[in-house]
């Protein structure tokens, strides 16, 4: 556990509760279809218009990474997902999660298999089903680069 933690022990009758007090995360959805992954384009702020980014999205104060992607992915390209275990690694983002006071801001991967719907960029501006080649050549945001290797592994397979 990762940050200020209060852990309380669990008596009969009562639900366990473990607070990670100051972590806040950023979800990105890794959406592999038919051996390409979903890269979304970007359109603001002005230092990230235009680069691809795994599509995601901040979680509010108590939602979990998983819950919030799920339910970023609905809005932003209206869709419904299941959630699959976090990949490895995860990048701290610099301010404005320092910047309002909390702990750091985490982003963090998961794989995520649509259930329902097929994506439309409603806040993106174009959508892109990225094979290992593209993952390479495309411009992605820096932050998302930290996974490329090990999706390009996953590609050919
Ligand atoms: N972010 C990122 N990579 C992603 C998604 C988000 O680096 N795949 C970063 C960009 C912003 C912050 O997370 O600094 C919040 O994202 P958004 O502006 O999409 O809410």
């Amino acid at each position: 556990v990762i940050g200020e933690s209060v852990a309380l022990r669990p008596v009969p009758g009562m639900v366990a509760v473990i607070v990670e007090g100051s972590v806040r995360e950023v979800a990105a959805g890794v959406v592999i279809r038919g051996g390409r992954v979903l890269i979304a384009q970007r359109a603001h702020p002005p230092s990230l218009d235009g680069l691809w980014e795994f599509p995601g999205g901040k979680a509010e104060a108590g939602e979990s990474g998983p819950v919030a992607l799920r339910r970023e992915l609905h809005e932003e390209l209206g869709v419904t997902v299941r959630v699959g275990d976090r990949l490895d690694g995860e990048v701290e983002l610099d301010p404005p999660g320092r910047a309002q006071g909390a702990g750091p801001t985490l982003l963090r991967a998961y794989p995520a298999t649509i259930e329902a719907g097929e994506p439309r960029a409603t806040e993106h501006r174009a959508l892109h089903w990225a094979s290992a080649e593209d993952l390479a050549r495309m411009p992605l945001v820096d932050n998302d680069r930290l996974w490329i290797p090990a999706l390009q592994a996953l590609l050919r397979e």
